[in-house]
């Protein structure tokens, strides 16, 4: 099937030899189709032309029903780096991103740096020449010699914030460098990667060799390392998990396979405090809804179940003397960070939750034969009763949670939870009240009631304005059925390429509700401030020049400029009746925007 896709309008007959396509751009779609990518997304730039023509060509052959892959035109690099990685993050699948040559890719390169960061694979394309104009066949424009000549390029650029990037040099390796590409983007430790691709390529025929999709098989630790972790288990009288992104998708069933280990060791579970999914289901009895810090002198084995900085700070008194470290992680000891301050015992290497699975399997057949104590029921039992007991005071402190002036945070995500539907997905790029949104979103409302299946997405990797671009591209992934809610600060939105990402709203018809968590300034930056300076110049005399962001924007008035809804709400009784209001407006294919004026 994948030969004839290559190779649209020539000949597909012959046997096994390398044939020409019409044009580089007709093999890259063929490609795309053959590896199963649903999605080019794209910042333009006019040597995308011989792309753009054989996308026109698809659409003819298509006869007017679009198949894959889809071509999505973006006004921003960072709409299309936050579109594939949302899309990721929902089906695990890479997605091609198109950024016009090197000054794209420094555009694109704060998105890039945080599917580096967090692991979200994605081919990045990124057109050049070769010629500059000196082939009158294929001049790519006066200002490529002029204005868009880098000395370091997109490869070049993109190596700082790509798992692997390059240029390519000679015409035939085109689909092959492709392949390449794409593999290595989805082979653990996953990323984006980068291809320089000159135009001249993308315009001429380029061979198209008949290689099938090139896929890696599933890393998992060896047996012996495996057996070495087991025996540190078996000896644990109180251990305790920390996650952050253990099945950060929940490719091959990870979540349950995370949920059978924790079971079968018999251990809370703690999240770092900005968790990238959620991993381990928030309302199981063993996960503790607290900070791992008080309690992490009372562990005499911590596993460190994928996190990038499991507690803060960082030394190595705040364990227990004899604790055991175990660190579980596609790649241990993050090689991507100039930082691992943290005791690591021993480690396993390759995919989290089959790794964690095959630990569990062990240890129960340990259990099994009697050739390892049951674990400890006490532990289990103080921790169920813990946690109980935790949620329950929070439960209360939410219910009662009231501000003066605008709307707690704590009844904004108690109003969201009962009327977003189950099983939409929750994106979040917030700070200042991230514990209230885990807690009220992902923790039932009531005593006693089910909470709702939402999917958990964190929108940002610490870099800020990529929430909303990744919340459409879950939606995109997770179609009309599902509702996506993203919640963004009021000072996040602000780093947004929010013209571009309501326009692709507008333009393609994704109707997400974007809440704006608006506590009216940048309020985490005065945190060090008060740390610091508690009877400094700045708190005595109330002049904070971090946070600011005066006068409070009409964020909700935005929306109008693209044909959405906008909603304002500064009192808790207008929560229901304006959240009511956006969801329909969604439903006729607009997207929201909720500008809730709250606190913290
Ligand atoms: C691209 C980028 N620039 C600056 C920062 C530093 N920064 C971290 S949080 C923050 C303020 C965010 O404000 P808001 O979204 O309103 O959240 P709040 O602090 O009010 O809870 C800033 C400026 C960053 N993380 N990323
Ligand atoms: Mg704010």
């Amino acid at each position: 099937m994948a030969d004839n896709l290559y190779n649209r309008g020539g000949s597909i007959e012959g046997d096994g030899h390398d044939r020409a396509s019409t044009s580089g751009a007709d093999a890259l779609i063929g490609f795309a189709k053959a590896h199963d990518i649903d999605f080019i997304f794209c910042s333009p730039i006019a040597v995308m032309a011989p792309v753009w023509e054989a996308f026109a060509a698809k659409a003819i052959d298509d006869g007017g029903v679009e198949t894959t892959p889809r071509y999505r035109n973006c006004r921003h690099e960072l709409l299309a780096v936050g579109l594939a990685h949302g899309y990721a993050r929902v089906t695990g699948k890479p997605q091609i991103v198109f950024l016009p040559t090197g000054l794209g890719v420094l555009n694109g390169a704060m998105g890039l740096r945080s599917a580096l960061q967090e692991r979200t694979p994605m081919l990045v394309l990124s057109p050049d020449t070769i010629t500059y104009g000196t082939d009158k066949t294929c001049d790519p424009g006066c200002e490529w010699p002029s204005l868009l000549v880098d000395h370091h390029g997109p490869a070049a650029y993109g190596q700082l914030a790509t798992k692997w990037a390059r240029e390519l040099k000679m015409p035939h390796e085109l689909v092959p460098e492709l392949r390449r590409a794409l593999y290595f983007a989805d082979s653990i430790p996953r990323g984006p990667v980068l291809l320089q691709i000159p135009f001249e390529f993308l315009k001429n025929p380029v061979p198209v060799p008949r290689e099938q999709a090139f896929t890696g098989s599933v890393t998992v630790a060896s047996d012996a390392d495996l057996d070495k972790v087991v025996k540190l288990l078996v000896n644990a009288r109180a251990p305790l998990v920390i996650t952050e992104h253990a099945a950060r998708s929940n490719d091959r069933g990870a979540r349950a396979k995370f949920l059978s280990f924790v079971e079968e060791l018999g251990a809370p579970v703690f999240e770092f405090i900005n968790p990238t999914t959620e991993s381990f289901p928030r309302s199981h009895p063993l996960y503790a809804p607290t900070a791992v810090e008080a309690h992490l002198g009372e562990a005499d084995l911590i596993v460190v179940a994928g996190s990038n900085a499991p507690w803060h700070p960082p030394r190595p008194e705040a364990l227990a003397e004899g604790c055991v470290v175990v660190v579980v992680d596609e790649d241990p000891l993050r090689p991507r960070a100039p930082f691992w301050g943290y005791r690591s015992d021993a480690g396993l290497a390759g995919d989290i939750c089959e790794n964690l699975k095959l630990l569990a399997d062990k240890l129960k057949a340990l259990r099994a034969r009697g050739e390892a104590p049951p674990r400890n029921a006490a532990h289990v039992a103080l921790w169920t009763e813990r946690n109980a007991a935790i949620r329950s005071a929070k439960r209360t402190a939410a219910k009662n949670a009231r501000q003066k002036d605008c709307v707690h945070s704590s009844q904004l995500y108690s109003a969201m939870n009962r009327l977003l539907p189950a099983g939409s997905a929750v994106v979040d790029e917030i700070i200042a009240s991230l514990p209230l949104l885990i807690e009220g979103m992902f923790s039932a409302v009531g005593e006693g009631e089910p909470q709702k299946d939402f999917l958990h997405v964190r929108g940002w990797a610490g870099a800020l304005g990529t929430g909303i671009p990744i919340a459409l591209g879950c939606k995109l992934a997770l179609g009309p059925e599902r509702a996506v809610c993203c919640f963004v600060g009021d000072g996040a939105f602000h780093y947004t390429p929010i013209p571009a990402c309501f326009g692709f709203c507008q333009q393609y018809a994704v109707p997400i509700l974007i809440v704006v968590c608006n506590n009216r300034g940048l309020v985490s930056q005065s945190w060090n401030i008060h740390k610091y300076y508690p009877h400094g110049a700045a708190v005595t005399s109330n002049r904070f020049l971090g946070p600011d962001i005066t006068p409070t924007p009409a964020y909700a008035a935005l929306a109008a400029a693209y044909g959405g809804h906008g909603e304002t709400v500064a009192d808790a009784s207008q929560l229901d009746a304006a959240i009511g209001r956006c969801l329909a407006a969604m439903k006729d294919g607009r997207f929201a925007v909720l500008d809730v004026l709250c606190e913290p």
